[in-house]
């Protein structure tokens, strides 16, 4: 199928509006998607139609939301190609998907002297909770360092793994350079090591091709709503036979099979480490949002950003005093820089009023920021919708912006 952005963009409602008198120019996707009608419509008829709690009622709506709940599983499996659904656990985002691994895998894996491998480029998601599980257990955290165009320094982090390393948790697409980690080798190198690999996806789901099977990743973590999916609902993966070994992550209903004050008996796989009433119409959004990148196909929407970004880069590249912050050979779909003499939060500010939304900050990325001695960047993320006007729009604001601090 030809990949037709106007088609494509006609799916949005949101996208349709003006900003401040100027058509909106949507480039903040790192930080959340916008999402397409089916989604919207997914939503709504499931609170229209289905509401009903899942795996519990015995009547026709409870029957029918646990359907298109455990449906959404098999989209998740299918769509990262898990080997089972029992591999697929719901969660609220890439956040407690790592907080999960964390606290359930870390409690019986990690002890002190032990070390977990991150590396410098990592989301304040994924760095906190290993440093937690850390201060807990008296391991220690080590960090693989980037060189000046945001790679992860070839050698250093094969150096760095020992035989002491128990997990290395690497960003497969960095949400603040937009560097694709070469994560295969990584798993590979760490697996020889004797260690577990956690990947953190949230960026890369929605703009790679992500195969579990193929990576031999351990773990793997992805949020719905920069999938184009709903906010509040992701998915954590995990290898079987790991998730049988560790222990629940929260206690309470469905997670068990037998309660008795003496002794609990836990669920199987996956309803295990899905302890309550979990977001049913985020999970069914979900599931329709992976219905729609699979109908996309993920693979020509990478071929229109990665089109997309190579235009902005060159823009970026000659436009007088401006520092891209991420220069990595394997790239996608994030452009994070600096001007000189204008703070990144006054450019958020001026382009927000030329209708331009990006992203002004540390992008949760601070180690990142203090790397490249800055503050701050303005990043403008790319998704599937954007448009070569659009990146026109976002360099035409910046020169407005210059103008207005010259
Ligand atoms: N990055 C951004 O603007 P949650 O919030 O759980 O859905 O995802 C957290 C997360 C984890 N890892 C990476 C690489 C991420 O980019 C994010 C979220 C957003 O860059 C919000 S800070």
């Amino acid at each position: 199928m030809m990949f037709d952005v106007n088609k494509i963009r006609a799916e949005f409602p949101i996208l349709h509006q003006q900003v401040y008198d100027h058509p909106l120019a949507y480039l903040d996707n790192a930080a959340t998607t916008q999402k397409p009608q089916c989604v919207i419509d997914a939503l709504r008829r499931y609170y229209e139609q289905e509401n009903a709690n899942i795996h519990r009622g015995v009547h026709y709506l409870s029957e029918k939301a646990t359907a298109k709940y455990e449906t959404a599983r098999e989209k998740v499996r299918a769509f990262i190609n898990a080997g089972s659904e029992r591999e697929i656990i719901f969660v609220r985002g890439a956040t407690e998907a790592i907080n999960l691994v964390a606290s359930s895998w870390g409690r019986v894996n990690v002890k002190a002297g032990d070390e977990i491998l991150i590396t410098e480029l990592e989301h304040h998601s994924n760095i906190v909770p290993w440093q937690l599980l850390c201060e807990q257990t008296g391991s220690k955290l080590v960090v693989a360092p980037i060189n000046e165009q945001g790679e992860v320094i070839p050698g250093e982090f094969e150096r760095l793994l020992s035989p002491r390393t128990r997990l290395a948790a690497i960003s497969h697409l960095s949400n603040a350079l937009g560097t694709i980690n070469p994560v295969k080798k990584m798993i590979e190198l760490a697996h020889q090591a004797g260690a577990k690999v956690l990947l953190d996806g949230a960026q890369a789901a929605a703009h790679l091709n992500v195969d579990m099977q193929a990576l031999d990743v351990d773990f793997y973590a992805i949020s719905a709503h920069k999938m184009y999916g709903p906010t509040g609902i992701g998915a954590l993966y995990a290898k079987e036979e790991i998730l049988e070994s560790m222990p629940p992550y929260q206690g309470g209903g469905d997670m068990i099979s037998m309660v008795t004050f003496e002794k609990t008996h836990y669920n199987v796989l996956p309803y295990r480490f899905e302890a309550g009433t979990p977001n049913i119409a985020g999970v069914i959004g979900f599931g329709q949002a992976i219905d729609w990148l699979a109908s996309v196909n993920v693979e020509s929407i990478a071929a229109h950003e990665h089109a997309l970004l190579d235009y902005a880069t060159q823009q970026a590249t000659a436009f007088p005093g401006l520092r891209l912050i991420g220069t990595a050979a394997d790239r996608a779909s994030i452009l994070s820089f600096t001007l000189e003499s204008v703070h990144p939060h006054d450019l958020g500010t001026i382009l927000d009023r030329e209708g331009v939304a990006i992203r002004a900050g540390h992008h949760c990325a601070m180690p990142v920021m203090e790397h490249f001695g800055v503050p701050a960047t303005a990043r403008a993320s790319f998704a599937a919708y954007n448009t070569v006007e659009e990146v026109d729009a976002l360099f035409a604001a910046l020169k407005k912006a210059q103008d207005m601090f010259a």
